[in-house]
């Protein structure tokens, strides 16, 4: 009974490294543009760019997540930004929609997904992919 109870020590132990190892995020910087991930990955439109900028803010204020498309091609789900915890309709996120951005945060990667606590903007470089005049206001066209 007692090797019993001493192995089951050592497994949960075990698990418990595990689970804390696995909690632990990574901190990273990152640089892309901030999205509105329904759009861009649904490609119901062009869910990128000056083209899509006004249907970002609305899916924002809509409080569909918010995420950043970084040069890697990888998504991060923003769940924190800055000093606000909230990601839904969050005012400082929608002011940055389309935007392109370098930030620094901690990065949680669950089940294939990467979700982003973002710390600090590093550099908001304003709309960078300009393509409204190429493919229209998205979704409404002009
Ligand atoms: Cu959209």
């Amino acid at each position: 009974m007692r090797i019993l109870n001493q192995l089951a020590g050592m497994l949960l132990a075990t698990m418990m490294a595990a689970s804390a190892a696995q909690a632990a995020p990574e901190r990273v910087r990152l640089s892309g543009e901030i999205i509105d991930p329904w759009c861009a990955i649904t490609e119901i439109m062009v869910g990128r760019g000056s083209a899509h900028h006004q249907c970002a803010i609305w899916c924002a204020v809509g409080g569909i997540p918010v995420g950043l498309i970084a040069d890697d091609g990888e998504i991060y789900i923003i769940m924190k930004f800055e000093t606000d915890d909230s990601s839904v309709a969050n005012p400082g996120l929608v002011q940055v929609q389309t935007n392109r951005l370098v930030v620094e945060g901690d990065l949680y990667r669950r089940d294939g997904l990467n979700y982003l606590a973002v710390h600090k903007v590093v550099d908001d470089q304003g709309i960078v992919m300009v393509n409204h005049e190429d493919v229209g206001i998205q979704p409404f066209g002009e």
